[in-house]
C-alpha cells in the first residue's frame, strides 16, 4: 500500500489526500511534522517539505508532481481534462493555489493555529494579518471571483485537480476562524462550499476536524 508522509493539516497533503479518495486510493497517511530538521523528510526531500508520496521504494516530493504521479498510476476516473487547453489552465490554477492563494490564506493559519498548537503557545501576530488583508486578500479574491463566475467548477464542466488545489488551502483559512466574504466575493464563496460538499473534501475534512479536535 502506498504511503503518504505529511501532516492532515497542510494544504499540500490535503490536495494528494482528495485525489487518493477520488480515485479511491488505499494509503496510509504516516505523519510528518515539517517543522525544525526531520531526518526522516531528509532522506525522502531534498528541499524538507510535505507531503511525499511513498510507492513501494519510491519516494516522491511535491504535490503537483505526486499527483500527476497517481494520475498515471490511477487513470480513472481522471482529475486532470484531457483537452489541451483545459489542461494547461488546470495546471497555471495549481501553481496560483499553491503559490498566491497560499501565500493569501496561510499566514492566517500559521498565526492562530500553527503557532497555538504546534509552535510552543506563541501569540498570534494580527498585525501582520491586518497587513494581508489589506494588501493581498482583496487581489487574490477579486482574480479568483472572476475565475470562478463563469461555470460551476474552475475549468470546464468537470469537477477536477483544479477545484481540489483551490478549495484545499481554504481549510487552513477556516481554521483560523476566516471566511470568504461572501458579500464582497458572493461567486468566490458559493464556489468554496461547493468545493467542500464535494464527498471526498466532506470525509477528509471530517477526519482532519477530528483529528486536530475542531
Ligand atoms: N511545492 C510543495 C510545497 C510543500 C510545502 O511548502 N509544504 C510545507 C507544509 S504546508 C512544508 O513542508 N514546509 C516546511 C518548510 O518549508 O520547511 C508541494 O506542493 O508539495
Amino acid at each position: 500500500m502506498p504511503i503518504l508522509h505529511g501532516a492532515s493539516v497542510s494544504p499540500f497533503v490535503r490536495k494528494v489526500r482528495i485525489v487518493l479518495k477520488e480515485k479511491g486510493v488505499d494509503y496510509e497517511l504516516k505523519q510528518v511534522n515539517p517543522f525544525g530538521v526531520q531526518p526522516e523528510l531528509l532522506g525522502m526531500n531534498p528541499l524538507q517539505k510535505i507531503p511525499v508520496y511513498q510507492d513501494g521504494d519510491f519516494k516522491l516530493p511535491d504535490s503537483s508532481v505526486i499527483v500527476q504521479y497517481i494520475e498515471r498510476t490511477h487513470p480513472t476516473p481522471a482529475v486532470y481534462p484531457s483537452n489541451p487547453q483545459e489542461y494547461a489552465w488546470t495546471l497555471f490554477l495549481e501553481e496560483f493555489a499553491d503559490t498566491r492563494l497560499v501565500e493569501t490564506l496561510v499566514p492566517f493559519f500559521f498565526e492562530r493555529w500553527l503557532k497555538k498548537n504546534l509552535l510552543g503557545g506563541q501569540p498570534a501576530d494580527e498585525n501582520r494579518l491586518a497587513e494581508v488583508k489589506k494588501d493581498k486578500v482583496p487581489a487574490t479574491f477579486d482574480w479568483l471571483e472572476a475565475q470562478v463566475s463563469k461555470s460551476e467548477w474552475a475549468v470546464g464542466n468537470h469537477f477536477g485537480l483544479a477545484d481540489i488545489a483551490l478549495g484545499a488551502p481554504f481549510v487552513n483559512f477556516l481554521y483560523a476562524g476566516e471566511k470568504v466574504d461572501a458579500t464582497r466575493w458572493p461567486k468566490l464563496a458559493a464556489y468554496v462550499e461547493r468545493v467542500w460538499a464535494r464527498p471526498s473534501f466532506k470525509e477528509i475534512l471530517e477526519g482532519e476536524r477530528q483529528a486536530i479536535g475542531l
